[in-house]
């Protein structure tokens, strides 16, 4: 795995449980394995067109774990300052989405299925969605680290 770069992000790896039945048990406690109380979890799948991209915004409070839970895409993180792109291929490593980090998904795999754990409820007014607003925050120190 790629050593994560970028700042207000890293890896979070969840408990997988094989025994001797079939499949794998995953478990992601709030407040334990998770950095905050889970407020809300979603996600994201039918992804038919491999060239989409997804994202493409930061979040200004809001902090978020993102999984590959099948299948493939690419993370491609950026805390206004270094970029980093993550190969997401692993069922139980997610990766922890701080605040202020411009991030996209992209390259799907087919069958692939993301899922993101959430600190606060839906809210439009939290997300950044234009590059050069984001730039602007960053430059005057609104990285809310
Ligand atoms: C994120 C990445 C990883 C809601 O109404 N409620 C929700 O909880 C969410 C997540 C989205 N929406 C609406 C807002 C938009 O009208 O669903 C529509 C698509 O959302 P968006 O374009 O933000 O989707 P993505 O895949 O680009 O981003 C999503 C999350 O929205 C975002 O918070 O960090 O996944």
């Amino acid at each position: 795995m790629e050593k994560i770069r970028v700042l207000n992000s890293g890896y979070i790896t969840l408990k997988k449980i094989h025994d001797d039945r079939d499949g794998n048990l995953i478990i992601a406690e709030g407040s334990k394995d998770i950095p905050f109380e889970i407020k809300r979890v979603y996600y994201i799948n039918n992804l038919e067109n491999s060239i989409s991209v997804r994202g493409l915004h930061a979040h200004k409070n809001c902090q978020q774990v993102i999984f590959c839970i099948n299948g493939s895409f690419t993370l491609g993180l950026d805390d206004g300052h270094q970029k980093q792109k993550i190969l997401m291929n692993k069922d139980n490593v997610g990766v922890f989405l701080g605040k202020m980090l411009w991030h996209t998904m992209e390259d799907f795999s087919s069958g692939c299925v993301l899922m993101v754990l959430a600190s606060d409820l839906y809210d439009e007014s939290d997300y950044i969605r234009n590059y050069d607003d984001f730039l602007i925050r960053i430059k005057n120190g609104d990285s809310s680290f």
